[in-house]
C-alpha cells in the first residue's frame, strides 16, 4: 500500500520584535498546519535583548511549549526531520500582501538566517507567492510536499471558517512545558497558599535605553513612568478591594525591578520573581530570563484577575489563554490613575 507523504509547513519568521511577537506568528502558522492538514515545523525562538548575557541564544520548541500537547492535535516535526524528508529545501513559499516598502529586504533577511542556522534553502522573493486568499491557495498548493508560510501573523488579516473555534482548540494545546507548570503548581500551593490572586504585567519600556548605564536614557519618560505608576497604585489598591483580592503579583522586566519597591510601598502582599526563586524548580531557572518570563506568564494566565500592558505580545500571549477559560483581563490603560502623558507610548501597527 502506498504510504501518503507527510506535507510540512515550515514558519518563517524571525525579525521585527521579540519571541512573544514570535509565538504569535508560530500560533497562526500552527493554525494553517491545522487547517490544512500538515506537519509543522519547529521554530526556534532567539532570546530577547534584555536576558543576560551568558544565556542568549536559540531556544527550542519544547522549551517554550508542551511539545506533547500539540502533537495531540497536530503533527510537529523536528528541523531535523524537515531537512531530511525536504532534502534541505522549501518547494513553494506563500505569505499575505503586507504592503511594507521592505518586506523583500526582511525578507531577504530570513532567507539568510534560514541559511546559516538550519541549513534550509528557501526560494529567493521573486518566487513568493503573495496571496489574496489563504483558502484558494491553500488548496492549490495542496500537493506540494514542503510549503513555507512567511509571516503566518500577517495571516490573521484572513478569517477560515471556523476559525475561532480552531483557535480556541489551539490554544487548548499551546501550553508552557510540564516543567513551567508543574513549578507553577507548586507556587500556587507554597506562596499563594491556594487563594486567588491578582496579576500586573508591568512592561515599562522606559527603562530600557537606561539599562547597564546606556548612553540615551531618557530621564523625562523614566519620571513620567515612575508617575503613572504611583497614580496607578491606587487603582489597584481599589480593585483589590472590590474584588476581595489580597495578593498581586506584579510581572516585570529585567530592568524594570525597581518598580518592586514602588507597589510594595503602595499595595499590600505584593509578589515578583524575587519571591519565587525561594523555591527549588525555579531557583533553577533564575539567571534564564527567557525561562522566568514563561513562569511569570503561566502565574498571570492563573491569576483571578489580569491587569495586561498597552501594548505587549507579552501581555497578548497571557490573554489568549486566559480567554480560554473566561479570565478576566483589563488593559492599563482603563485604569484612571493611568496617565500617559510623557510616556510616548508607541501604537503598535495596526494587523
Ligand atoms: N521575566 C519577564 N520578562 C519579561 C517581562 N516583560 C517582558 N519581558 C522580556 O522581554 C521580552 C519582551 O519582548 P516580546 O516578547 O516581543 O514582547 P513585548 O515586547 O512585550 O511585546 C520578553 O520576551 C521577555 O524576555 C516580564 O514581565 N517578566
Ligand atoms: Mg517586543
Amino acid at each position: 500500500m502506498a504510504v501518503k507523504k507527510k506535507r510540512y509547513l515550515l514558519p518563517i519568521h524571525h525579525y521585527g520584535s521579540g519571541s512573544n511577537f514570535n509565538f504569535e506568528h508560530f500560533r497562526m502558522a500552527a493554525l494553517y498546519a491545522l487547517y490544512t492538514n500538515r506537519t509543522i515545523v519547529e521554530k526556534w525562538f532567539y532570546t530577547h535583548y534584555s536576558q543576560e548575557r551568558h544565556a542568549i541564544g536559540w531556544k527550542f520548541l519544547n522549551e517554550t511549549i508542551d511539545v506533547d500537547k500539540l502533537q495531540e492535535l497536530v503533527g510537529v516535526a523536528g528541523i531535523d526531520e524537515f531537512r531530511r524528508n525536504c532534502n534541505k529545501t522549501i518547494d513553494k513559499v506563500i505569505t499575505t500582501a503586507t504592503g511594507r516598502a521592505d518586506s523583500e529586504e526582511t525578507y531577504q533577511k530570513h532567507v539568510q538566517l534560514y541559511k546559516t542556522e538550519f541549513g534550509i534553502n528557501i526560494l529567493n522573493w521573486s518566487h513568493v507567492d503573495i496571496i489574496a486568499n489563504p483558502k484558494n491557495i491553500f488548496e492549490e498548493v495542496s500537493h506540494i510536499q514542503c510549503v513555507g508560510i512567511y509571516l503566518p501573523r500577517e495571516f490573521t488579516l484572513y478569517k477560515l471558517p471556523e476559525q475561532l473555534d480552531l483557535l480556541n482548540l489551539l490554544d487548548l494545546h499551546l501550553i508552557r512545558p510540564k516543567n513551567v507548570r508543574d513549578a507553577i503548581d507548586l507556587v500556587q500551593r507554597n506562596v499563594f497558599h491556594g487563594k486567588p490572586f491578582m496579576a500586573l504585567h508591568f512592561r515599562t519600556r522606559a527603562e530600557e535605553g537606561c539599562r547597564d548605564g546606556m548612553p540615551n536614557c531618557d530621564t523625562t519618560r523614566k519620571e513620567a513612568m515612575r508617575r503613572s505608576a504611583i497614580s496607578v497604585s491606587k487603582d489597584l489598591r481599589l480593585l483589590m478591594k472590590k474584588r476581595n483580592i489580597s495578593t498581586i503579583y506584579v510581572a516585570l522586566p529585567n530592568y524594570a525591578m525597581e518598580y518592586t519597591n514602588l507597589f510594595q510601598k503602595r499595595l499590600d502582599n505584593v509578589l515578583t520573581r524575587v519571591d519565587l526563586v525561594t523555591m527549588p524548580t525555579i531557583a533553577v531557572m533564575k539567571d534564564d530570563n527567557y525561562m522566568m518570563s514563561l513562569v511569570e506568564q503561566e502565574i498571570c494566565t492563573r491569576a483571578e484577575l489580569f491587569v495586561g500592558w498597552v501594548y505587549s505580545y507579552w501581555s497578548q500571549m497571557v490573554i489568549f489563554q486566559r480567554n480560554l477559560s473566561s479570565r478576566e483581563s483589563i488593559n492599563i490603560k482603563t485604569l484612571n490613575g493611568w496617565d500617559p502623558k510623557g510616556l510616548h507610548l508607541v501604537k503598535r501597527k495596526k494587523k
